[in-house]
């Protein structure tokens, strides 16, 4: 099967034959049918998310069981399947305890090989998924089942920036009905976050947001005021749109110190601040340690949308058919798999919300 293979940081991906092997138990051969470019796919392909080269990127898909091994999930040829980039073992006591996003498993799972090359060298794969290769043998605790129904690009987002964004306001923040919320960046984790704010009847939605297109479409996804933060300052704008107080909610998703800072600075008392996006590793961030307590402010980190994948992917993909949430529009362009760096570029001059590649 053809992949694509960031050989190197920074430089451009490339496009090569990778066999896979068979799938032994608990592991099920999956054609992947589209994938979604996510921001972290850069961040890996950047050296700021660590994943060693050669490695195949991808954690956003959606595709078909080709054949599985002995599985606990009864797992078969042609079933319709979403991979989570956290793997959900079941068993662990995170699991166990209703918080699949930490399972213990992932640190394993996500970096198993993905295969080998023409001579015979190994190729890792991002985050057990590697969904820029055209097919792939994951681990059972990879995949979600979800109806046949749905179509394949728009499963594909379910499998990281919807349910990352959704997941964070109902699951993680739980927006009560009436609030205000501020949303930092509208990439499309971004616009996630609005449409879940959106649908918990949040009445005041600011997206803030130096590109104008992604301002636009803000609006479009359930955004009721915008900010250029190039020209005014974010927090006294919030502020400005909230009687003084703040926001109940601010959502950081672009995954930088200075801008979790500004979500912090834009709650008001009582509130909670919500970090989505993912910084560098070796970051930190500073807050006011009394002000945090006297304020009564609710700092909250939130991976994968803190959701239950087995349960919430359906239920996402259900909000679709019931046209509470719009797929369709996340998706800002369909390419070929040869045209992945392009998909990159386009990310990186902020141009899309979602490309999605779509395999034959
Ligand atoms: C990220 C979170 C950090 C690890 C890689 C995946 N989430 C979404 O893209
Ligand atoms: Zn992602």
């Amino acid at each position: 099967m053809k992949a694509a293979i960031m050989e190197a940081n920074h430089e451009p991906m490339v496009i090569d034959e990778v066999s896979l092997k068979k799938p032994g138990d608990h592991e099920v051969h999956v054609k992947w049918k589209a994938t979604g470019v996510c921001h972290s796919d850069v961040s890996i392909w950047e050296g700021k998310l660590p994943l060693p080269p050669p490695a195949i990127l991808g954690h956003e898909g959606a595709g078909v069981v080709v054949s599985a091994g002995k599985n606990d999930y009864g797992l078969a040829a042609g079933d319709h399947v979403i991979g989570t980039f956290v793997p959900v073992c079941g068993q662990c006591f995170f699991c166990q305890s209703g918080q699949p996003f930490v399972c213990a498993t992932a640190g394993d799972i996500m970096f198993r090989p993905a295969g080998t090359r023409s001579d015979g060298s190994p190729v890792g794969g991002a985050l057990g998924l590697a969904t820029f290769g055209e097919e792939a043998v994951v681990h059972e605790s990879s995949l979600v089942k979800v109806p046949e129904e749905f179509a394949f690009d728009q499963a594909a987002l379910v499998g990281c920036g919807v349910t990352t964004g959704v997941g964070s306001v109902l699951n993680a923040a739980k927006v009560k009905e009436g609030s205000s919320c501020a949303v930092i960046g509208c990439g499309g984790v971004g616009q996630a976050v609005i449409q879940g704010c959106r649908i918990a009847g949040a009445s005041e939605i600011i997206a803030i947001e130096p590109n104008e297109a992604k301002r636009n479409a803000s609006l479009h996804f359930g955004a009721t005021k915008t900010v250029n933060p190039s020209d005014d300052d974010a927090v006294e704008a919030v502020k400005g749109m909230t009687e003084g107080r703040g926001a109940d909610y601010a959502f950081e998703v672009v995954g930088v110190p200075a801008l979790q800072r500004q979500a912090y600075d834009m709650t008001r008392p009582g509130g909670s601040v919500v970090w989505v996006g993912v910084t560098n590793y070796i970051d930190e961030v500073s807050v006011p340690a009394a002000g945090t307590t006297l304020e009564n402010k609710n700092i909250i980190g939130t991976i994968y949308g803190s959701a239950k994948v087995r349960e919430d992917f359906v239920k996402f993909l259900n909000y679709t058919k019931e046209g509470s949430l719009d797929l369709g529009s996340m998706v800002s362009q369909r390419v070929k798999l040869a045209d992945i760096n392009d998909t990159f570029t386009a990310m990186l001059e902020g141009d899309v919300i979602r490309s999605v590649v779509v395999y034959d």
